[in-house]
């Protein structure tokens, strides 16, 4: 259960009144779940090193695999709003679950929805929206992180089927996934999506241990030698680098809003904290110092909340630019893992212990800070935007 009562959750600019009913129901269901499934083992799974028993399946239960994919294929066709409030209350638990989430709603689910056959979406979708297949995606290689079109891994035609070598690394959930989307090149250099499956001969997924941040999900490597991928497996209708990009955007803008709730979760422990801390006689919120700090993170968490419920509208109206996404992303990461850290000092010797949620929120960050495009390949991106020029 959280240390502080969930009605201190801020609002501070009274956005509720910009959300639907619909909106306020889902974020109480996963709220609600949060504080009795992920709150009371989540200081417990990160310590282990281990992920939350049957976490798939349980998020499958809630909705929040695939919240925007169309109802016939298992999903639920709600608006990028509620897919939004749905990671941030996720995250408010742990960014493991938000991530575990989010790869398998934006990384592959989406391209599948998008890019997959009929048969593929049939076949895929309502198995991994009830979590009972779990999906991984597969870009990132050992040589190639912020610069995915140099990638190595590659398939050649043969006749019946397609050969698969290479390698990726750093992989949620590569572990534990029965399929992966992986983006590899053809014989003329082309990035294409297949959809390779356990058990396929040659393809393996070792685990990447020793982790300081992300601790409660599940991270590896997908390895492909002389992988056997029958050609009803490729991604029909994409081709280049903006297919995997395209489901980035996807995932960013759910990690933007993801953080904010890894934000809150802090805010309000050290609000709480303040308020029941004494020190020279007097509760430690009530010294300037410490309400500096409250303030401005009050201040973030709310330009956070603004960046990303009009980007939500603009996702909803399919005209969000990948650059405005990067700015979201960049920026809310950014404040998050600032509020994460500067929120431990206000409980003083008590905020580096698991009983408080900051440590844990703040090494989890160092992750999502580099993932999905590090915090300066977003700059990078938005310096592109206003100048027109490339600076990679
Ligand atoms: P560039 O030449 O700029 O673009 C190549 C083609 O892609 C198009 N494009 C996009 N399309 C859709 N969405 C976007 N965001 C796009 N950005 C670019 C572009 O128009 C072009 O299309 P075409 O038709 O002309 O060929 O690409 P570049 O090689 O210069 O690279 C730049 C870029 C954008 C790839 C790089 O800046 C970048 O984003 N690097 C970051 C890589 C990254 O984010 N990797 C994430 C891996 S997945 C992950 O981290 C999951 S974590 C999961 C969890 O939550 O646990
Ligand atoms: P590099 O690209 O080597 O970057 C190193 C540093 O150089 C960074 O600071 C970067 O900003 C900087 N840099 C790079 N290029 C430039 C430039 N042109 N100008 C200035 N600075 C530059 N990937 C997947 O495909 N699927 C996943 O499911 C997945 N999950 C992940 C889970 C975790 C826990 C982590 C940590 C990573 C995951 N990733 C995943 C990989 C992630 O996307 C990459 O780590 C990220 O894109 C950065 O790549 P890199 O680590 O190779 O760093």
């Amino acid at each position: 259960m959280s240390y502080y009562p969930l009605n201190s959750i801020p609002d501070y600019y009274g956005m509720d009144a910009l959300l639907s009913d619909e909106h306020k129901l889902i974020r109480q269901s996963v709220r609600d779940w949060v504080e009795s499934f992920v709150m009371p083992q989540i200081d417990q799974a990160a310590h282990n090193h281990s992920d939350l028993p049957n976490l798939m399946k349980e998020l499958g239960k809630i909705g929040a695999l695939g919240p925007y994919i169309p109802e016939e294929y298992g999903g639920a066709g709600l608006d990028q709003i509620s897919y939004g409030i749905i990671m941030q209350e996720l995250e408010r638990g742990d960014s493991a679950v938000r991530s575990a989430a989010s790869v398998q709603s934006s990384l592959v689910m989406f391209p599948i929805n998008e890019f997959g056959s009929e048969e593929q979406k049939k076949k895929y979708l309502p198995l991994l929206a009830s979590g009972e297949m779990i999906g991984s995606f597969g870009l990132t290689e050992p040589n190639h992180g912020s610069d995915p079109g140099s990638m190595e891994t590659h398939f050649v035609d043969k006749g019946d089927h397609y050969l698969l070598n290479g390698a990726k690394m750093w992989i949620t959930n590569a572990p534990l996934c029965d399929i992966a989307v992986v983006w590899a090149k053809n014989e003329e250099g082309k990035v294409h999506g297949l959809i390779v499956e356990r058990g396929m001969e040659g393809f393996t997924t070792p685990e990447t241990h020793n982790k300081w941040s992300l601790r409660a999900s599940k991270t590896g490597e997908l390895v492909f030698d002389n992988v056997k991928v029958p050609k009803e497996n490729l991604l029909p209708k994409v081709s280049g680098l903006k297919g995997p990009l395209s489901c980035l955007n996807s995932a960013r803008y759910g990690i933007s809003w993801g953080v904010i709730g890894a934000a809150i979760d802090c805010y309000c422990t050290a609000v709480q904290y303040s308020k029941e801390r004494k020190q020279f006689g007097k509760p430690i919120g009530s010294y300037q110092l410490q309400q500096k700090k409250l303030a401005e993170f009050l201040t973030e968490i709310t330009k956070a909340q603004l960046l990303c419920l009009q980007l939500g509208h603009l996702k909803n109206a399919h005209i969000a630019t990948p650059a405005q996404i990067s700015m979201a992303k960049r920026n809310n990461v950014k404040i998050a893992i600032d509020i994460a850290r500067e929120s431990r000092q206000i409980l003083g010797g008590m905020g580096i212990m698991g009983e408080f949620p900051m440590m844990r929120h703040a090494a989890n960050l160092e992750s999502v800070i580099t993932y999905e495009g590090t915090h300066d390949v977003h700059l990078l991106i938005t310096g592109l935007d206003i100048t027109g020029f490339n600076a990679f």
